[in-house]
């Protein structure tokens, strides 16, 4: 039912006034919603006796396994709606870090993927970044950009859309370990004094805020814990003759 003219006036005015309310929370929430950007390690393949139990976590690994993980933009996107979000340029330290009496040590080695690999992009330079004797990626002086696992868009400055990203893909080959059974957590750690843009709802996101461009906020990602175990020669021996005694309880099969 439509109603008279005045009341449908009425209900125009309403919606109109309703319309505009939603509109200025919107715009409200485009001011101040600063939106965030996070990079994630997530692996993507495993060599020799490691196994990828989820992106989060790869177990068994031995020394000589390569670990391959991929470094993934995840963008806040606070209108559910990862077509109007995108990323554009970003930099920091691949690092593997663990307890120093637990520890699994491995060499990590950055590489630039299609499309951030841009002009400015960077594998960063293989250092110990934390003092364990083995290879991180990155660097120490945020002056030296060029140290650093960098990545930029071929497209710069118009963002890459879409969300969850692949930025770059890192190798980590496991070279020993300080206990039978040991443990280290690989994780991208955003470079102190930035720099990344990102996009976030159409609107250009950057951390640290540059000039005409809306301020955003950058966070570790989730990382990869890499779990090794290496049997002790004594326990070795005992698996073999476990697997000894097993064999010979075994029924064997006669043969016609
Ligand atoms: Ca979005
Ligand atoms: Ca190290």
């Amino acid at each position: 039912m439509l109603g008279t003219m005045s009341e449908q006036r009425r209900r125009r005015t309403g919606y109109r006034k309703l319309a505009i309310a939603v509109a200025s929370v919107a715009v409200g929430l485009c001011q101040f919603a600063r939106g965030w950007v996070a990079i994630d390690l997530r692996a993507s393949s495993a060599t020799g006796s490691a196994v990828i139990v989820n992106p989060q976590e790869v177990s068994g690994a031995r020394v000589g396994d390569r670990i391959t993980v991929d470094l993934v933009a995840h963008i806040s996107d606070t209108d559910n709606d990862p077509s109007n979000d995108g990323f554009i340029s970003g930099i920091g330290s691949i690092v593997s870090s663990g307890d120093p009496y637990f520890n699994a040590l491995g060499t990590l080695r950055g590489s630039n993927v299609s499309p951030f690999d841009g002009a400015g992009s960077s594998r960063g330079l293989q250092v110990d970044l934390d003092g364990d004797g083995d290879l991180d990626v990155g660097g120490t002086d945020p002056n030296e950009s060029a140290h650093y696992f960098a990545v930029r868009a071929s497209t710069a400055p118009q963002a890459v859309l879409g969300n969850g990203l692949v930025i770059g893909t890192a190798t980590f080959d496991v070279t020993g370990v300080t206990s039978a059974i040991a443990q280290t957590t690989l994780r991208f750690l955003p470079r102190s004094s930035g720099s990344f843009l990102w996009q976030e709802q159409g609107v250009f996101k950057a951390w640290p805020q540059g000039t005409g461009i809306h301020a955003g906020d950058v966070y570790w990602g989730q990382s990869v814990d890499v779990v090794q175990v290496t049997p002790e020669p004594t326990a070795v021996a005992m698996l073999g003759a476990v697997a000894t005694f097993a064999s010979a309880l075994r029924p064997r099969r006669r043969d016609h």
